[in-house]
């Protein structure tokens, strides 16, 4: 199985297929629903079926997406006979969750990814790392089309959703030539970036903004201040009556500090202790979540441990960081 299969191959097997299952991984952000949404219109447009698949809940700030409605949110048929399954943003083809019994009776399975580290499970993969996010391969994929398919301005909203979210609002440094391209393009295709800017990134809720505070104060610097560490207890998030998910943007605050390389953001739930990573310059953090069965980006990563306390989990993440800190050097 080639891992770079082109565009013309992921058309042709488009192509074949009639019914289509679309996911993208679990606790979907907004370049797996983006493209889950914008990859449905587009085959319902072609004459084709879709079933939009996310799993186990959507956000509360994805809800504006055009055509989020048809989402099936953790909702499977009760005998799932596809044609073609589509599985976008999923490294390995658990990410979408527990979807073995719509993979098996599938004809044909296309993986269209752009993490660093992910399989080739498909029949058709089009993984590209060097891609911003999901969703610029998949305006790309709009390109490379015979019939010059371009996106509608709702799937454009869907799309540029995928790239400015993915990108930290064009600040992280996955920021490259082709992402502003793509998100130039699907300006000019009517994406409604102002709608996006306010739900996105002007809107936090009064529980969110104390959360914030609380994760702030609990900020401690390790390692010569290379390392800052915060500890969410279950005991935090009951304060404010506030859920894990309320979290977003909380792990990247402290790489603002300079000479902060790595930020971790470990947060205590019901079932098991999860963690996000950041690095700021020259450390993998997927490298760090990998160790501990997790994954990501170089510069965005994470994991999710179970049966362990927060502490525990902390001093382990501690020890792999430091040695990530001082082979860098
Ligand atoms: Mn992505």
């Amino acid at each position: 199985m080639n891992k770079y299969d082109s565009f013309q191959q992921v058309w042709q097997a488009i192509e074949k297929g009639q019914s289509f299952f679309v996911a993208g991984h679990l606790n979907p952000d907004g370049d797996s629903l983006g493209c889950t949404l914008a990859v449905c219109s587009l085959l319902e447009r072609l004459g084709k079926e879709a079933y939009a698949y996310a799993s186990p809940a959507i956000g509360k700030d994805l809800f504006f997406l055009p055509g989020l409605p048809k989402i099936h949110v953790n909702e499977l048929p009760p005998k799932p006979q596809f044609d073609t399954v589509i599985l976008l943003e999923c490294s390995d083809r658990q990410r979408g969750g527990d979807l073995e019994s719509v993979l098996q009776n599938a004809k044909t399975l296309i993986n269209i990814d752009h993490h660093l580290v992910s399989d080739a499970y498909g029949d058709v993969n089009h993984i590209d790392s060097t891609a911003s996010s999901t969703a610029e391969i998949i305006f790309q994929l709009f390109e490379a089309s015979e019939n010059g398919l371009l996106p509608t301005p709702d799937e454009a909203t869907c799309l540029y959703t995928g790239v400015v979210t993915d990108t930290g609002r064009f600040l992280h440094t996955n920021t490259s030539a082709e992402a502003l391209r793509v998100a130039s393009a699907l300006v000019a295709l009517g994406a409604d970036v102002n709608k996006i800017n306010q739900v996105i990134y002007f809107t936090k809720s009064y529980t969110e903004l104390k959360l914030l505070g609380r994760a702030l104060e609990k900020m401690q610097l390790l390692f010569q201040n290379k390392y800052s560490q915060i500890i969410l207890a279950q005991s935090d998030f009951e304060l404010f009556n506030a859920v894990p998910s309320q979290t977003q943007g909380i792990v990247s605050q402290p790489t603002m500090i300079p000479g902060v390389e790595v930020s971790a953001l470990l947060k205590q739930e019901p079932d098991k202790v999860s963690v996000n990573l950041r690095s700021r310059n020259h450390i993998d953090v997927s490298a760090i979540a990998q160790h501990f069965g997790g994954g990501g980006h170089a510069r965005a990563a994470g994991f999710k441990v179970s049966g362990k306390p927060v502490q525990l989990v902390a001093e382990e993440l501690a020890a792999v960081v430091k040695e990530a800190l001082s082979n860098a050097h």
